[in-house]
Order: structure tokens, then sequence, then C-alpha cells
């Protein structure tokens, strides 16, 4: 038997496995089998990262370094990043299933974040502010928040690692990463570029293991300013709770259960390939799932009955493969999750028009595959129309006009995204007006970029990540006020 590769973790600049010296497998979702090893760390390591981590936000280079310095560094980090896309990206197929052509486009623009977060450093500034007293001087300096630890989870690893990582360090903080443990090795193999970057010794480290072990020796370190999260909504609420304590920062980027609408004035061929890119990309895995599919009643037939047909087609396979369409679900627990759903849907008497098992094709037996289901006959109040599956299962819900399409889209405790399709230039002026969605898209469904702020309204979390909201998240406010008199007044009276 082959040894298999080994990935170790980055802790003050130096490479190193787990202060226990123990080691957890990696699974690759497609064959189901382990192909690497991680460290399996716990609270020592977590608080030999965060002690590193603010040694270098406190002392040596980092904290002596010009903004523009700092911007030079990210922007290299970018380029770097751009080198080994390729790389990087088979890297996270390996681990989390997702089509290679996917994750090759999502590396290569990684380094966006980089070179964005990397031109703002240097364009963080304070104010002076008018003064009403007289002989006073009072200033604004935008100070980075200390160190943050950044808990990141598998669907998409290095990007939503990318949204926290750059801005974080363009605002002069520290950064402890702890990614999945589904899904670390690309995160690990991302250190060798920031060392080779320049970045001095402790400004990044990394801790692998398990949340439940390492999470609470991360956020509640003394020596942690703030947390930025991306994962399920239980755990982030828990997160925030123990943060809490400490009356820490939290960004939390968490699940969303969103409402993807059409119109009967939309082009329907195109609203049909809309709601299958929000639904069947990534296998469903992601957080802006258009998995509530609202239908207005007239086109409902032919929406439903095209949709079937084109998710019929849908190739599930190896995806490192270039003609593979949906790959496996990343993780056991959560095909398991998401075949539970399935059979809560049909308990509750939705109709499965397509797919809801495990498919029975040669050569997909190994892997973690769920078959593209579609749901007709949902109404929102059954749980398939309110919890967050994450995976390929979408819901299909018709509505008579705007006001009951409006009311079903915002009845949901989430608020991360929404989708109108329509041909009506008022509908798609008003209709974001009135979902209470972090991002709305019109005739468009995915799309996300590193100019444009993205966060959730209502249990989608708190903050924002990317464009320039992003890095007042990393940043607090200093107020300095110099006397300007030569002498000091009235001491008992406040100026
Ligand atoms: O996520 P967790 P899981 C949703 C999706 C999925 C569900 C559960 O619905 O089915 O969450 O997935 C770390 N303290 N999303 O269990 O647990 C964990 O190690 C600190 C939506 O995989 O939220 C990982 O690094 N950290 C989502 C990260 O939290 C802890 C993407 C996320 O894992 C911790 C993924 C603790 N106590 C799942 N426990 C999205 N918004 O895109 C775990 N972690």
């Amino acid at each position: 038997m082959t040894a298999l590769a080994r990935f170790e973790n980055t802790i003050d600049g130096r490479t190193q496995p787990s202060a226990s010296g123990r080691w957890f497998p990696t699974l690759n979702p497609y064959t189901g089998a382990a192909w690497a090893e991680l460290p399996w760390c716990d609270g020592a390591d977590a608080d030999a990262a965060v002690e590193a981590a603010h040694r270098a936000f406190i002392s040596g280079d980092w904290p002596a370094m010009t903004a523009t310095a700092r911007g030079k560094l990210l922007r290299h980090l970018g380029d770097l990043i751009a080198r080994d896309a390729q790389a990087l990206a088979e890297i996270e197929v390996r681990d989390n299933g997702k089509l290679l052509a996917e994750m090759v486009g999502q590396v290569r623009y990684i380094p966006e974040w980089f070179h964005y977060y990397g031109g703002l450093a240097d364009k963080i500034e304070g104010a002076v502010i008018p003064s009403d007293k007289p002989q006073m001087f009072t200033y604004t300096r935008r100070e980075p928040l200390g160190v943050v630890v950044a808990i990141t989870p598998w669907n998409s690893p290095l990007l939503l690692l990318a949204w926290k990582l750059a801005p974080a360090l363009a605002a002069g903080c520290t950064v402890v990463i702890k990614p999945s443990e589904f899904t670390s090795c690309s995160t690990l193999a991302l250190m060798a570029l920031i060392k080779e970057a320049g970045f001095p010794d402790g400004v990044v480290n990394t801790v692998t293991g398990f949340g439940a072990e390492i999470g609470a020796a991360l956020v509640s370190h003394p020596k942690v300013a703030k947390i930025a999260f991306t994962g399920g909504d239980a755990t982030g609420a828990a997160v925030y709770a123990q943060a809490a304590q400490q009356i820490k920062h939290v960004t939390l980027e968490l699940g969303g259960k969103s409402a993807n609408i059409i119109f009967d004035d939309a082009q329907i061929d195109d609203a049909v390939r809309g709601a299958i890119s929000g639904i069947f990309a990534a296998s469903g895995q992601t957080c802006i799932a258009g998995s509530r599919l609202l239908v207005q009643r007239r086109i409902c037939d032919e929406v439903t009955s095209k949709l079937v047909a084109v998710a019929r087609t849908a190739k599930l396979g190896d995806p490192m493969q270039a003609t593979t369409q949906v790959g496996p679900i990343t993780t056991q627990p959560q095909r398991e999750k998401v075949l539970g759903y399935i059979d809560i849907a049909r308990n509750e008497g939705a109709t499965c028009l397509l797919g809801g098992r495990i498919p029975d094709a040669p050569g997909l037996a190994q892997g973690w595959f769920v078959e593209p289901t579609i749901f007709g006959g949902v109404s929102n109040d059954m749980r398939i129309a309110r919890e967050e599956v994450f995976g390929p299962v979408l819901s299909i819900i018709p509505f008579d006009d705007e006001d009951e399409a409006v009311a079903i889209a915002n009845d949901s405790i989430y608020g991360l995204a929404a989708g109108v399709w329509t041909g009506s230039i008022r509908r798609a002026i008003t209709m974001p007006d009135r979902l209470r969605a972090g991002t709305v898209w019109v005739n468009t469904y995915r799309a996300v970029s590193y100019l444009a702020p993205f966060g959730g309204y209502k249990k989608s979390g708190i903050g924002r990540e990317s464009g320039k909201a992003a890095i007042e998240e990393y940043l607090q406010t200093k107020t300095v006020w110099i006397n300007l008199a030569s002498s000091v007044p009235d001491p008992f009276v406040m100026r």
C-alpha cells in the first residue's frame, strides 16, 4: 500500500504536523477513498497559531510595513495563485468533488481579490474632524482589528478563504485559518505561496482538525479579535454566541433558501437555464442555491417540463472529466442529509418529478452521488421549502401574481439571494426593492465579483464580503484629540 500524501500546517512561518503527532485522512468524494492525511490539531496547536498571529500583529515586520508595501505583497500573492491555479484546483477537486472546469475557473478568478484589496490597502484613510472646540485638533485613524480567525467550509475552500484573507491582510490584520476538516488540502498548499510572496512569519497561520474540537479554542481565545465564518447556520450561531462572551467582532456568511422567481413575461428558455445553474451546478452545494423555484402559474407546466427534460440529460460522473456536468456530494454526512430531505419531501406530499435516488449507473457506485432531483406540488410551508438542503434538490412552487411571489420569497428565515426572470423593465427594478435578500439577480443567477458586496439578510448572516464594504469589517476607528492650547483649562469641567 502506498503511503498517503501528507499536508502540514504553517504556524509562525514553519510547516509542522500537529502537537500531538496525530493525523486524519481526507477523502475523495468521487472514489470514496482517502487520498491524503492532515495534522489532527487540538487546543495546543490552536493556541500556538493564535500566539504566533498575535506576535506578528504587535511586533516585527508586519506592523512596521507601509500600507503600500502590504498591498504589493497581496498583489504578488495574487500573481502566484494565478500561476498555480490549475494545481490548486486539482487539489480542490480531489477534496470536494466539484467539477474541475468550475474549480479551475474559480481559482483563476481568486487573484482578483488579492489584486483588488492589494490596491485598496493604501487607500484606507482617516479624517480630520472639524472641531467645535477652540484650539483642538481632532482626527481619526482606521486601524486593523488584530488577530482574525477565518473559518471556512468545504464547498469552495479557497474562494471563500480569499473573501476573508485578502481584506483582512489589506487592513493590516494577522490571520489564523481553520479550513473545513473535509477540504483542508488546498489551504495548506496555498501557504507555500504566502511564504513565497514574502509575508512575514506568523502573519498567516493554519490549524487543521475538527471544528467541534478546535473551534472553541480558536473562537474563545482572548487574543483573537474577530471571527470571519462561512458555514451552516447552527455552527454560525454557536460561534456568534461564543464570540459574544468576549465582545469579539464577527462576520457570518450562513445558509440560504433562495427564491428564483420566473414571471410569465420572461424568456422561458433562459429562465430554465438559470434555474438549472441555480440548483444543479456544484450539485446544489452553494449557499446561493436557488432551491425554491417560484413559477407564475400560467407557465408552470411548460417550465416544469422543460426543466425536467434538461435536468434528465445532466451527465453525472468523474469531476475531473470535462464532459461531466454533475459531480458527487462532497461529504458522506452531507449525502445522508440530502437523501433525508428527499424522504421528508415525499412524506410531506411533494411529487418527485425527477431523480430522488442514488444513481445506479456503472462507475458511480463508489462516489457519493445523488441524482438531480425536482419536486413539484411544493408549498412554502413544507420543510423542503423552509430548510437548507445544500444538494441538487429543487422545489417548484407556483404563484399567481407579483404580490404573492414577493410574499412567498420573503417568507423564509433566510435572505441570502434571490433571482427574478422577467421581460418587464418595471419588474426588473421594483422586484429587487421588495425582496429581502443580500443579493438579487435579474435575468441571471450566481454572479459574484470581488467588486460587489456579498452577504445575507436575516439568518443568512452578518456583515459583507467583497467590495469596499468588506475591508470595513476588519478595521476599527480611533479618534485622536490634540490640545493646541498652551494651558489646560478647568479640570472639573468636560471640554
Ligand atoms: O458545516 P459547519 P457542515 C450548511 C449546509 C450544510 C450544513 C452543515 O446546509 O448541510 O451547513 O455543514 C467549522 N466552532 N453549509 O457541518 O459545521 C467546521 O470545521 C468553530 C452552508 O460541514 O458549519 C468548518 O470549518 N468552528 C455553507 C466550518 O465550521 C466550527 C457552507 C463550517 O462547518 C465548529 C457549508 C465550532 N464549534 C455548509 N464546528 C455556506 N454558507 O456556504 C464546526 N466548525
